[in-house]
């Protein structure tokens, strides 16, 4: 029996419509109930300023770290299934959304086709990316950048790190591995 290899994933989780928290939560529990994900830690939810698109409503922002035997094409799949049973509206590219799951990065893997690009393109360069991620994955280095995203978060500029509130009052749970 050959056993896949156990990869490391940053996911990026954002919601601006409806119930954001719930949304996140399905989200992190969608993704963490299949038997090929291994939830590590997920980080706090940030209130923050919507990111380009048309005038659209804030954000709640948080991240998931995973580990997986999935390839990336299937991290995709699940991410985007996630998005499905939260019946995002996919119409508007950067418009309001129950639920947005983004592979931000997927081990030391790189790849430029533009249904999977990895790492994330624009996740360098935004703070309601790189702050969760930053609280459970600072040492965690996006593949070809060679910086960590604790690096990457210290070097991004201060406009794109204003507009990322802490919701200390509006914690994401793991769900809890059941005990056979
Ligand atoms: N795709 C390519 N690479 C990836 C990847 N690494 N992860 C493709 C996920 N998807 C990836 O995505 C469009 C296509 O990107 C998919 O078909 C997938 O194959 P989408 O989710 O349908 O549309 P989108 O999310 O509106 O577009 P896009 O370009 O992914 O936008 P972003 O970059 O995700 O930005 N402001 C705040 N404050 N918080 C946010 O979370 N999010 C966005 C969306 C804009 N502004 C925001 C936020
Ligand atoms: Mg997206």
């Amino acid at each position: 029996m050959t056993t896949a290899a156990t990869v490391e994933v940053i996911l990026g989780l954002g919601a601006n419509l409806g119930d954001r928290l719930s949304a996140l939560q399905q989200g992190v529990d969608i993704i963490s109930r299949d038997p090929a994900v291994r939830a590590v830690a997920v980080a706090s939810v940030f209130d923050t300023d919507p990111v380009g698109g048309p005038e659209q409503p804030d954000y709640l922002n948080s991240a998931l770290r995973i580990t997986t035997t999935l390839s990336p094409a299937e991290v995709l799949g699940l991410a985007q299934e996630a998005e499905v049973e939260l019946a995002r509206e996919r119409s508007v590219r950067w418009g309001p959304r129950t639920l947005d799951v983004d592979v931000i990065n997927y081990g030391s893997f790189v790849s430029a086709d533009p249904d999977l690009t990895l790492p994330h393109p624009r996740a360098r360069e935004r703070g309601f990316v790189l702050v969760p991620a930053a609280q459970i994955a600072p040492d965690v280095v996006l593949a070809g950048t060679g910086k960590s995203v604790a690096e990457l978060l210290a070097e991004l500029d201060p406009i794109d790190r204003r507009g990322v509130r802490l919701r200390a009052d509006l914690p994401l749970q793991l769900p809890s591995t059941p005990t056979l």
